[in-house]
């Protein structure tokens, strides 16, 4: 594979694989502003990121399972509706180090930063669909049933070379209110190179896996995707599930992703002075499922107070508000005053009364995706 044409980094990026390029933040930069900035958005690729330098030849095809296949090129998808959707992305390896200080796991190790939240701007799936005659609310059997499969241009190794792939069923695609785009901007600038550029798809709500960058066409197909990434990888099993063990066909590919929260004013080690802290961090939950509460404690867990919530600065967060960002995750604050050495620790409910697990444990698996056991840290206090 060729790495000698990646696009330039912010230097300040914990890199934690550079070919192919996987980078997060330090977690404070993500609790600085409600939408985080593109230069420290994480950028979580598998393989070189391909190059795109004549945007007048490029086009998307749409074949599979319809009459008329179809090449869409930039400018029939900038003549759709424009919308901008904020929405949170997350990796479904987040918090992926933590869980293998359990027992080990296979994949690339993220701290907590594997997410952020951008506006994306582009052309609704469902729009796009409609153009090539597949209406809105194609609603086909919820098990089983055709899907829509978004093809990259990149090559990545886990695909022998071939290009990264994902799927979501039908009825997904072309529900309007799913929010699915075909994303061209990203904080309202063109998309860059890392984030998809030309063209990427945002599937709001589930796991980053399936939001497929450098789009090369999209294909109606009669069952998921038959790739690696939505067959042999992204799939959650128990903890009793070991390499030797394991029979991928026995588990569907995540899609949603859970109730999710983090601290990320404090690092995972604190040396602090007594007094008064202020704990700030994120909380997000998959599928547009709002967040009804963020606790924090003080003492290990025994007691919490509630935090407040915001996405908007300054404006209280209400998870049924017309004005709030449903995709989107909510930043939440709490000051404490700790005197002595402690653990702090958060966990969110989201508006279906889902909680975060206590325990890494009990979520376990071997492929270390979606860690969301209560975030600790430990603080120490000197005098
Ligand atoms: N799309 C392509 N073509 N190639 C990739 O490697 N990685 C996926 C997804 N889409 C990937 C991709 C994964 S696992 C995640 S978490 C998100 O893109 C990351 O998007 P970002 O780099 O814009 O943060
Ligand atoms: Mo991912």
């Amino acid at each position: 594979s060729d790495y000698s044409q990646e696009p330039p980094r912010h230097p300040a990026l914990l890199v934690n694989s550079k070919e192919p390029f996987n980078a997060e933040p330090h977690r404070s930069a993500l609790v600085t502003s409600y939408v985080t900035p593109v230069e420290f958005f994480y950028k979580r690729n598998h393989g070189p990121v391909p190059i795109v330098d004549d945007i007048d030849k490029f086009s998307v095809s749409i074949t599979g399972l319809i009459e008329n296949p179809k090449e869409l090129c930039m400018k029939d998808i900038l003549r759709l509706p424009k919308y901008a959707v904020t929405a949170t992305l997350q990796c479904a390896g987040n918090r992926r180090t933590a869980m293998s200080k359990t027992r080990k796991v296979k994949g690339v190790g993220w701290d907590i930063a594997a997410i952020g939240n951008a506006i994306w701007g582009g052309a609704k799936l469902a729009d796009v669909l409609e153009l090539i005659g597949i209406p809105k609310f194609s609603y086909i059997s919820p098990c089983g049933g055709k899907h829509v499969e978004f093809v990259s241009i990149d090559k990545c190794k886990e695909e022998n070379g071939g290009p990264y792939k994902a799927s979501i069923p039908l009825s997904q695609a072309t529900n309007p209110e799913a929010d699915i785009l075909l994303a061209y901007e990203m904080n309202g600038e063109t998309l860059n190179r890392d984030h998809g550029y030309p063209l990427r798809v945002i599937v709001p709500g589930v796991i980053g896996a399936r939001s497929v960058k450098w789009l090369d066409s999209i294909n109606i197909i009669a069952k998921e995707c038959q790739g690696l990434f939505t067959q042999k990888d992204y799939k959650m099993f128990p903890p009793s599930v070991n390499w030797d063990n394991i029979d991928w066909s026995t588990r569907r590919p995540q899609m949603d992703f859970p109730i999710q929260s983090a601290i990320c004013s404090l690092d995972d080690v604190n040396n602090l002075k007594p007094g008064k802290i202020t704990i700030k961090g994120y909380a997000v939950s998959g599928g547009g499922r709002g967040i009804e509460r963020v606790e924090v404690s003080i003492d290990g867990g025994k007691t919490w107070v509630e935090a407040s919530k915001y996405q908007k600065a300054g404006v209280p967060y209400i998870s049924d508000d017309e004005s709030c960002d449903k995709w989107a995750w909510v930043l939440f604050e709490a000051e404490a005053d700790v005197p002595e050495s402690t653990e702090i620790v958060a966990k969110a409910v989201d508006i279906a009364g889902n909680v975060q697990p206590e325990n890494v444990e009990v979520i376990w698996n071997l492929r270390g995706i979606l860690n969301t056991s209560w975030h600790r840290v430990h603080v120490q206090i000197g005098r």
